[in-house]
């Protein structure tokens, strides 16, 4: 049976509506799942919104509705964006949702009947922004004396009565695992995280009672529990958790929580303390990327500067926005996008690169060959080419890619399109066709193989554009596995079956800078 491979992305609060960032980790997530699957893993993708706490309580107050109704509105817009940038989630979870109440509940009274549960005084600095609480010693200060979060929020000083979790517990097993190698990365956020369990760790605050949006404490009714608690169990909850479904023996652990760097400290230290008071082995991996940033500055409303990530895909197309993201920014690190990055990346390596080889390959097999593919005798420049082709689409672009290292794996693959485009060049095959047609023959089907790998290898990223180059080619639905790329039947099989290569649709136009956008 094929091993299973559980992948989620941070579910987002629903305060807004989506922006970049969003759209980056969903992608990214996206592109992780699919490259398992086309490597034959059985896949769950699990996203979806975090609806509960003050923050949305307070939103929906300002706009005088129910914080459901708030919710109700805003979380549709994440699922269309999800949609309309063609991820394969399998769930999309709302935490409003009647079994993620059941899940919180049963994982708050297995860490109580675990004795890790205890009701206090609380008195401390809270950021409703991040919806946590922080260390005196952890803030700022503004030149106006306002107290400001290591995350550059505003913090209240709050007091109320409250359940706690007794992290302190936790510092030894914590520590046990975030030494672990694989567990969190990148590396740098893996030492941060260490640095702060050493520090030593407070037990947690882990519900609220000046507001009630939010899964009832059990046994405590006046108690919502902490938001971060329920967030963070949406995990479990897709699964089934807590009845012993056979999804839930298959997919917990997961293999990847796939989440943003500023929210590293709730999935490496929080989440894994209450997975083992609860008795639930921790998820294998945990991964911070970067930020996305426009143009290099943070987006926000005051700078005016907040772009709708379905107004680029509309603008870019979804498969180049998908590209650009994956290929410009080292995963992991922050990285900046603007449209002229977009444009330029795009029209170098899909249009006038990609999209070329394609374009004049498959033109002129179907001008030249009338589209038939024929069995041909190699020369050595072709069984070369095909050499470093097969080598980045089998062996470069998936090491990369399971290394979570996107924009290497990327580039491996276009060293291979460019390999192409200089074979293309220096075997001239429009001159040949006067002088040796039939070199000309086997020089243009070689070219129809490594089209086929390059498409197939990139699948993940441009779903959309790497189908409809598959799709010419003829190659069937069930056969466009990492592991075909191993297969050479294939081709012996389209000659039987005497597939035609019909005149090819320009497939990747280049892109144009819109006035406004310039
Ligand atoms: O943190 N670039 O929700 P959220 C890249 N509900 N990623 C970004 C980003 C940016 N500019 N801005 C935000 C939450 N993100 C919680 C999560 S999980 C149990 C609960 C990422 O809507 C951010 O790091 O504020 C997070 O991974 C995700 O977007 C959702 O952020």
């Amino acid at each position: 049976m094929a091993e299973p491979f559980y992948i989620t992305t941070a579910i987002n609060y629903p305060n807004g509506r989506p922006h970049i960032g969003h759209a980056y980790e969903a992608i990214a997530a996206d592109i992780i799942a699919r490259f398992q699957r086309l490597r034959g893993r059985e896949v769950r993708f699990q996203t979806g919104t975090d609806e509960h706490g003050l923050k949305m309580a307070r939103k929906a107050a300002e706009q005088d509705r129910s914080p459901r109704e708030l919710a109700d509105e805003m979380s549709g817009y994440f699922r269309a964006m999800d949609d309309a940038l063609d991820i394969s989630y399998d769930r999309f979870i709302r935490t409003v949702e009647d079994d993620h109440h059941r899940a919180s509940q049963a994982i708050w009274r297995a860490m109580e009947a675990k004795g890790d549960l205890y009701l206090d005084r609380y008195e401390g600095w809270y950021s409703i922004r991040d919806e946590a609480y922080y260390d005196a010693s952890e803030l700022s200060e503004t030149e106006d004396g306002e107290k400001l979060s290591p995350q550059g929020t505003p913090v209240e000083w709050t007091v109320e009565e409250s359940w706690f979790f007794r992290l302190s517990n936790y510092q030894e097993p914590l520590l046990e695992l975030l030494r672990t190698p694989g567990f969190l990365e990148p590396e740098s956020r893996r030492n941060e995280m260490i640095a702060f369990v050493e520090g030593g760790l407070r037990d947690l605050s882990v519900s609220r009672t000046s507001f009630d949006w939010g899964v009832k404490v059990p046994g405590s009714d006046e108690h919502v529990m902490y938001v971060w608690v329920d967030a963070l169990t949406n995990y479990l909850t897709g699964l089934g958790y807590p009845e012993d479904t056979e999804d839930w023996r298959r997919f917990w652990p997961a293999s990847l929580h796939l989440i943003g760097k500023d929210i590293v400290r709730f999935h490496t230290v929080y989440w894994p303390a209450f997975l083992m008071s609860a008795d639930l082995p921790p998820p294998r991996k945990v991964f911070g990327h970067g930020f996305i940033l426009n143009r290099g500055q943070k987006e926000s409303k005051s700078l005016g500067n907040v772009t709708d990530p379905l107004a680029l895909a509309e603008n870019f197309g979804v498969d180049n926005l998908r590209y650009f993201l994956m290929r410009e920014v080292a995963f992991g690190q922050d990285g900046s996008y603007s449209a002229e990055a977009i444009v330029a990346r795009c029209n170098a390596e899909l249009a006038n690169s990609f999209g070329n080889l394609v374009q004049r390959a498959l033109s002129m097999v179907h001008k030249n060959l009338d589209g038939a593919l024929r069995a041909f005798s190699q020369a050595d420049a072709d069984r070369a080419l095909l050499a470093t082709v097969r080598k980045s689409c089998r062996e470069s672009l998936p090491e990369r890619f399971e290394a979570l290292d996107f924009s290497q794996g990327i580039e491996a693959w276009m060293q291979a399109v460019w390999a192409c485009n200089q074979y293309v060049d220096e075997q001239a095959p429009w001159a040949l066709r006067k002088t040796d047609p039939e070199r000309m023959e086997a020089v243009l089907l070689t070219l129809v193989i490594a089209i086929r790998d390059l498409a197939l290898a990139i699948q993940p990223v441009i779903p959309t554009r790497a189908g409809a180059v598959l799709d010419m080619l003829g190659i069937p639905q069930d056969a466009r596995n990492y592991a075909d790329l191993g297969d050479t039947g294939w081709y012996d099989a389209l000659v039987a079956a005497n597939h035609r290569i019909a005149k090819p649709e320009p497939m990747f136009p280049r892109l144009e800078l819109a006035t406004e956008a310039a």
